[in-house]
This record gives C-alpha cells, structure tokens and sequence, in this order.
C-alpha cells in the first residue's frame, strides 16, 4: 500500500466550517468547498479532507474513518461522555467559534438558583453533557432530548426550562428567556486517537506546527 493519505473530518456547513477552513486555507491547503463534495483532496500532506455533519466528526475520527477532525469542544464533550472507554483526545484548541452551553430559565419563572432546577425538566440537546454536570451538583431534573428549536421548548410548554449554547445572548433574548449557569466553555478543537501511531502523530504535529504559526500571527 502506498504512504496513507491524511484524513480530516470537518464540518461541510454550518458555524464551524467558515473558520476550520480559513484556519486550514492559511496553512496552504486551498479549501474550495462545493456543494456535493463530501471529499476534497489537497496535494499539501497528501490530505483527504471529510465534509459531513458536526454531529458524525467524533465517531468518524474514534472509529478510524478519519485521522483527524474539527469539532465543538462541546460536540467532543457529549461524545466522550456518551461513549466511555473512547479513544479521542483534543490536540489543540484552536481561538475559534466560541460559545457556551448555559442553563437559561423563562423570565418570571423563578428559576434562579442551580437547586431550583431540582424537579423541572430541562431540553437539551446536550443530554449527557446536562446529565454530567446535574449529577455533580446533585441537582435531579429530567431531561429532554431536541435536535433544534431548543429554544422554544418552554414557550410549548415541553420544558421548564432549557439547557443550550450562547453566543451573544441575542437568541435567548428573542425567547425571554435568562441565563443562569455556564455548564461547559466551548471553541472549536483538533482532535485526533490517542492511540496513534507514531507516522500519525508526526503528521498531527506537523499540522499543528503550522496552525500554531497561523494563531500566533492573528495574536
Ligand atoms: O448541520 P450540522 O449538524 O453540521 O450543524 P449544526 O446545525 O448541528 O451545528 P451549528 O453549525 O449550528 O454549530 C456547530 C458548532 O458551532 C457548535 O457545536 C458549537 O461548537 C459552535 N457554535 C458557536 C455555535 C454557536 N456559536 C451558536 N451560537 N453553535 C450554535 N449556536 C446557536 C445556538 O444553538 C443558538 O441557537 O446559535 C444560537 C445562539 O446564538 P446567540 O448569538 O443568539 O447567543
Ligand atoms: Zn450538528
């Protein structure tokens, strides 16, 4: 078999793909996302970049499908939380698309207090990230599973409460609702296996050097 092609999973749309592939671009890889090309190859490092769904890069890279992948810190979080004995580990952190998973509660609904989540029901579409955090501040809520729209739970009366990702804090406003608690600073992260070999790891460290040199330029 000819030297194994490097594979990294990003994200093919969406609020981390604009800046994995501008990180990417600058360290002379010539991204041109298209449409229907889930696979884009680069003659730099001999790369095969995997464009899918946010969601699909941790099990991707966990399962050997691809080397390496850019992910939500808090995307990472569920997984490794879903799937104990996993063998990802973050590499680096990469000082883009930060946000933060927040409990946030309906104005006027006396939730304020982290006890006073105690007995509610909170959406969510962190459910094991929620459930981590609740139970080390012994906190017993139910929790409900949302792809989307989290937001609107309460107003539908689904939940009391919901449990989602901040940016700006416009979102939550729309929907009257407060942030109460930071459950998991988040930005975007290389992860990789930790059980690389060591051809891997050399590759993995030859990308970082290079993004570290992009990063340190921005500073
Ligand atoms: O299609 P695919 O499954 O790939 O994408 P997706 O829709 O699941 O994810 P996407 O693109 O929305 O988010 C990808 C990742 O970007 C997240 O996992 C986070 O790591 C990161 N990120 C950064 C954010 C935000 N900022 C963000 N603001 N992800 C989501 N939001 C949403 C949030 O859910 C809420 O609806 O934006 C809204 C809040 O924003 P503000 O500014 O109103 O507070
Ligand atoms: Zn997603």
């Amino acid at each position: 078999m000819s030297v194994n092609r490097l594979r990294i999973a990003l994200q093919k749309s969406g609020k981390l793909s604009e800046g994995s592939i501008e990180l990417l671009n600058k360290c002379s890889f010539k991204i041109k996302p298209a449409k229907n090309h889930y696979l884009i190859q680069s003659k730099e490092m001999n790369t095969d970049f995997l464009m899918i769904r946010d969601d699909d890069i941790p099990g991707f890279v966990d399962s050997n499908a691809s080397d390496l992948g850019i992910v939500g810190e808090n995307g990472y979080m569920e997984y490794a939380l879903e799937n104990p004995g996993n063998d990802l580990e973050i590499i680096a952190r990469l000082q883009f698309a930060y946000c933060r998973l927040s409990l946030a509660a309906p104005e006027g609904s006396g939730i304020k207090q982290l006890a006073d989540y105690n007995g509610k029901t909170i959406a969510t579409s962190y459910p094991a990230t929620l459930a981590d955090y609740l139970n080390k501040n012994n906190i017993n809520a139910r929790i409900i599973q949302m792809h989307g729209s989290v937001e609107l739970a309460p107003k539908i009366a689904v939940a009391d409460a919901i449990c989602d990702l901040v940016s700006t804090g416009a979102t939550l406003k729309e929907n009257g609702l407060l942030e109460t608690h930071i459950i998991l600073e988040s930005e975007a992260v290389l992860i990789g296996r930790k059980s690389a070999g060591n051809e891997l790891k050399a590759k993995a460290e030859e990308l970082m050097f290079r993004i570290n040199s992009v990063i340190d330029a921005k500073d």
